[in-house]
């Protein structure tokens, strides 16, 4: 598929619309449903699923300690547009192919709200899953302001689900983030990037089978998920018109297995202001992005005095990442084009803030409990390779604990090959160090050497995170405070072909 580059305009998901909203609650309805969009200019329209009629879903956008409703309904049709595995845990032949829950990622929720991968329903919530227990979700919004982002989460078929378009914004504002005089408005842009391949027909095209195809198996999971056009915002390799002035942009890699390297090929740097979880201290200043499936980085990019320039963002991130295939420069190497050509609408008077605001560090002597959590892989019955959190699967009684109010250290101990991006529901953490380790003596005897020295997050990571990038190889520490809420939450690989098969296990908070 040889699609032109640049030639759509970047979309711009629209804000929706509370159905009601008054002192004590605002209150949404969103609803799936299947249609057709068009996804690039020469494309014949695609079939996608989406919310409120569109892929991206539309922009949820709260006020830090709003109390908010949304009652997310599933509105499609009973065939799944995409190849179902039915030897995937959760996704037997047992159960309706079109099932779907929502999470909210990256928000602190009561755990019925916070989209439990059993917790799924069917359209008009005909059929539901063991865990669900009510239809309107509720979310508190206890963070600060941060870049959330909504998507299905339902057991072996999320990565189906999500590549059929289920994915939006959801970003919480508040008053000290306004104080701050950071791009807004028109100038603050959210960037859902995403890579699909198509069909010549315009349909997605997602794999039925592996590269060698699994003997006895007609439809089969793959390891992971890489296509061959980056879109942003739903349209593939758009170009974005924008002013000589300073502009927000909140990147969020929602790809199923694609990791970015993300840069400016006019050498510009991006001043990145906030990670996963919300604002930093003071913004850094980078050349590159790197961003695993799920992190988000908001970063300010300063088009002033840049008149008539045509700036590429560009991706140079090996797939798998970091080891993988080279990009191809002139394909998945790009990612949109920013076109500096409209005229200065008013004099940019917004700043990039020397301050920003203050978060507590957590610090190693506060830790009460430490966890050794292995990722790990074994082989399945039809000899595919199968990645797994501490040699568990999915069914297996649930092993991590934290007590209400506990903070903990998890060592992340990656033995295996590939990187996975570890994401906790629940609680926001912040990345400890990295580190090399003899792999064969833990395998063998349990015994955790380290063989270098501590390595500590790179700038970029240097704040409040909700996924973090555990290397292969290295063990990669995190601490995290668990509370407000108690109740059964999950932590997972964010790559989606991971999680659903079988990377992902629930984790309890008791009181
Ligand atoms: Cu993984």
């Amino acid at each position: 598929m040889n699609l032109t580059k640049f030639v759509d305009k970047l979309p711009i998901p629209p804000v929706i619309k509370p159905l009601r909203k008054d002192f004590n609650h605002t209150y949404y309805e969103a609803t799936m449903t299947e249609f057709k969009q068009s996804l690039h200019r020469d494309l014949p329209e695609t079939t996608v699923w989406g919310f409120e009629g569109g892929y991206p879903g539309p922009t949820f956008e709260v006020e830090s300690g709003e109390k908010v409703f949304v009652k997310w309904i599933n509105n499609l049709p009973a065939k799944h547009l995409l190849p179902i595995d039915h030897t995937i845990h959760g996704a037997h032949t047992d159960v309706p192919d079109v099932r779907t829950v929502i999470h909210l990622h990256g928000a602190s929720v009561e755990w019925e709200s916070d989209g439990y991968p059993e917790a799924w329903f069917t359209n008009g919530f005909q059929q539901t899953g063991p865990y669900f227990s009510k239809e309107i979700y509720r979310y508190d919004n206890y963070m600060p302001a941060c870049t959330l982002w909504y998507h299905d989460h339902t057991l072996g078929i999320t990565r189906l689900n999500v590549y059929a378009g289920l994915a939006g914004f959801y970003l919480i504002r508040e008053q000290r983030e306004r104080e701050l005089n950071l791009p807004s408005g028109r100038f603050d842009i959210p960037l859902i990037i995403q890579d699909k391949s198509f069909n010549p027909d315009g349909s997605l095209l997602y794999p039925r089978q592996q590269e060698k195809p699994v003997p006895g198996l007609e439809t089969s999971i793959v390891p992971e998920f890489f296509g061959d056009t980056i879109l942003v915002n739903g349209k593939v390799w758009p170009y974005l018109n924008v002013e000589p002035r300073k502009y927000r942009f909140r990147l969020l890699n929602a790809s199923n297995s694609r990791f970015y390297r993300l840069r400016l090929d006019s050498g510009q740097l991006f001043y990145q202001i906030a990670t996963d979880s919300g604002l930093t201290e003071s913004p850094v200043g980078l050349h590159e992005v790197i961003l695993a499936p799920a992190e988000r980085s908001e970063v300010i990019v300063d088009f002033t005095n840049l008149e008539g320039n045509r700036i590429i963002m560009t991706n140079d991130a090996p797939a798998p990442y970091p080891n993988g295939e080279p990009v191809n420069p002139d394909t998945v190497g790009q990612v949109m084009e920013f076109r500096v050509v409209e005229p200065l609408s008013s004099i940019d008077t917004s700043t990039i803030p020397a301050f920003m605001v203050p978060f507590p560090k957590r610090r190693v002597q506060e830790a009460s409990k430490v966890r050794f959590l292995g990722l790990t892989r074994k082989k399945d019955q039809y000899g595919r390779e199968v990645m797994l959190l501490d040699d568990k699967d999915w069914d297996a009684p649930i092993s991590e604990n934290p007590k209400l109010g506990q903070t903990e250290v998890w060592y992340l101990i990656n033995l295996t090959n590939e990187v996975h991006p570890i994401h906790l529901h629940l609680v926001d953490f912040q990345v400890i160090d990295r580190r090399n380790f003899d792999v064969e003596k833990y395998k063998q005897k349990g015994v955790l050497e380290y063989t270098g020295p501590a390595i500590p997050p790179i700038p970029q990571e240097r704040g409040r995170k909700d996924t973090v990038i555990a290397n292969a190889h290295q063990v990669t520490r995190i601490i995290m405070k668990f509370g407000p809420y108690t109740g059964v939450y999950v932590w997972h690989c964010h790559i989606l072909e991971h999680e659903d098969y079988v990377m992902m296990r629930p984790f309890m908070v008791i009181p």
